[in-house]
Order: structure tokens, then sequence, then C-alpha cells
């Protein structure tokens, strides 16, 4: 049977401490499959690893989908990864910018990130009880510019798109509209057995990232490896200098600008 498309029901907040936090919290409370929380500001974003999102201004569209997946939790990363897909795909068709991946979830612009996705759930057995898909996009930039530590890194789609400077034309309704559709449709692909498809379409997202030299840190220490491959499960396929290939699951991954950008080809 095909799966039923989900409905997204939107709940709009003025200000909270993280959509995240909110959704799990409506989600503990037993609420359905498709709620979304979203936000004008956030007093505490959150990224991944505890670290902080910066989000306290109303300049960039801040919310969280609340899921309760009914397909097997082994491709529970393939949530994050879909919303990735999902942003790229709707920044592109919306403000016509040139968006890409970087595994695991992170939406870049020239080399700059404009998304970050934080996916959060709860496993009860062999099921996935609840799933929250964080997902903070710049549509602006903030008041003032980023803080000094993110100017280098941070960018904002008003930066790249035909929009006005201030991004006066581009709407976050229709925006957050976009992102909703194209996640839900891959959401029903996760559910049909389209597994593959959706991984397919993510590794041509990450085309500038996959087959390149990357510096890898988790909880393992800090690794020099070369990235192979995106897998079914949303894990990153690595061959560590010196070492035996393996799959990670959870890390931060580093590169330099995409030589094929610079016309070159890596070590
Ligand atoms: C992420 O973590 O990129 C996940 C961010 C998820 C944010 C959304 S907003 C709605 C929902 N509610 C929440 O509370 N969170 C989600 P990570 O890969 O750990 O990256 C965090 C790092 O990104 C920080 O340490 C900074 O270096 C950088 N960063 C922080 N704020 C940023 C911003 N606004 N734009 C670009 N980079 C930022």
């Amino acid at each position: 049977m095909a799966w039923m498309e989900t409905r997204f029901r939107i709940l709009r907040l003025d200000e909270v401490d993280s959509t995240n936090s909110y959704a799990r919290r409506l989600a503990e409370g037993g609420a359905p499959d498709g709620t979304v929380v979203v936000a004008r500001k956030q007093t505490s974003g959150k990224g991944r690893l505890g670290r902080q999102w910066h989000s306290s201004g109303d300049f960039g569209l801040w919310f969280s989908v609340l899921l309760r997946p009914e397909f097997d939790p082994r491709f529970a990363g393939m949530l994050g990864i879909s919303a990735g897909v999902a942003v790229a795909q709707a920044a592109r068709s919306i403000a016509g910018v040139d968006a890409v991946l970087k595994w695991p979830n992170d939406v870049l612009i020239e080399g700059r990130k404009v998304c970050g996705i934080l996916a959060e759930g709860c496993t009860a057995g062999r099921r996935l009880e609840w799933a929250v898909v964080g997902i903070g996009i710049n549509v602006t930039l903030p008041g003032g510019g980023f803080p000094p530590e993110l100017e280098d890194v941070a960018t904002a789609l008003s930066q790249h798109c035909a929009c006005g400077a201030e991004g006066s034309a581009l709407d976050k309704d229709i925006l957050l509209d976009a992102v909703l559709g194209e996640f839900g449709a891959r959401y029903a692909m996760l559910h049909e057995g389209g597994t593959r498809l959706v991984r397919d379409e993510a590794a041509g997202l990450m085309e500038c990232f996959l087959g390149r030299r990357v510096t890898i840190r988790g909880e393992f220490g800090v690794l020099q490896a070369r990235a192979l491959d995106l897998l079914e499960d949303g894990a990153l396929l690595v061959k560590p200098d010196g070492g035996e290939m393996m799959q990670i699951t959870a890390a931060d991954v580093s590169i330099g600008t995409c030589a094929r950008e610079r016309g070159e080809e890596d070590a």
C-alpha cells in the first residue's frame, strides 16, 4: 500500500527556547506525525553535540518537524539527509541559488553554511517512536551581521539570489511551504522503499564532497581520509590514510573548497 503523504500541521510561535526542544515536548505529549513548530526567534537554538545555533533574531526560518516514521529505524539517518536534500532543492527553486550538501546534512552555498539540520529521535524497541528534524535556514543577514566567529563560515540566501540586498523578495512562508513539500515527498519515498533514490539524490548534491580528501572529527579522534560514498542508511563510507575503510554515522567533516570548482584535482 502506498504511504499516505504526511499532512503538515503548522504551529507558529513568536519566541521559543528551541523549536526542537518544543517539538520534543509535543512528541512526548503524543502530538501526531507532521506537526511543525516554527518560531521567529530562538533564545537557545541548538546545533549538534551541544553546540549553539545562532537564531536569536528574525533573520531566518527556524523550524522543527515532528515525525512518527513507520520504516525500519536502520534508515533513521536518512531523515536528516532528506531534510538537507529538501532545503537544497527548495533553495534552488525559490531563490535560484547553487546550494549543495556536505555530509551529514549541512547546506552550503559557495562553501559557506546557509542551513544546519539537527535530527533527534527516540526508539521504542525496534521502532522509531518519534523523530524531530530541526531546520535552520539563514534567509537574510542578522542585523549588524554574523558574530565574528561565524563571519567566515556562515551565509544567508539573500547574499546569493536576485532578491534584493535585504532579501525583501524572499518570502519565508513560501520557502517553508517549498521545504515541507520537498521533504514530504522524500519522507514518503523512505516509507515506500525508495531509500536508494533519496540516497542517489543526496549523493548528487554532495558531488563536490564525495571522492575528496577530508578531515573527520568524531569520538574516535581526528582522521585524514578520503570520503568514498554515501550509504543507503545515511552513513558515510571513508578510507582513512593508511587504514581500512570504515562507516561513519556521526562526526564533523571538513573539506577545502571544491577542487573541481578551482579546476584542479586533489592528491
Ligand atoms: C547544526 O549543528 O548545524 C544544526 C543546526 C540546527 C538548527 C535548527 S534551527 C531550528 C531547530 N531548533 C533548534 O534548536 N535547532 C534546529 P552543527 O552541525 O553542530 O553546527 C553548529 C555550528 O554551526 C556552530 O558551532 C557554528 O559554528 C555554526 N553556526 C551557528 N549558528 C549558525 C548560523 N545561524 N548559520 C551558520 N552557521 C551557524
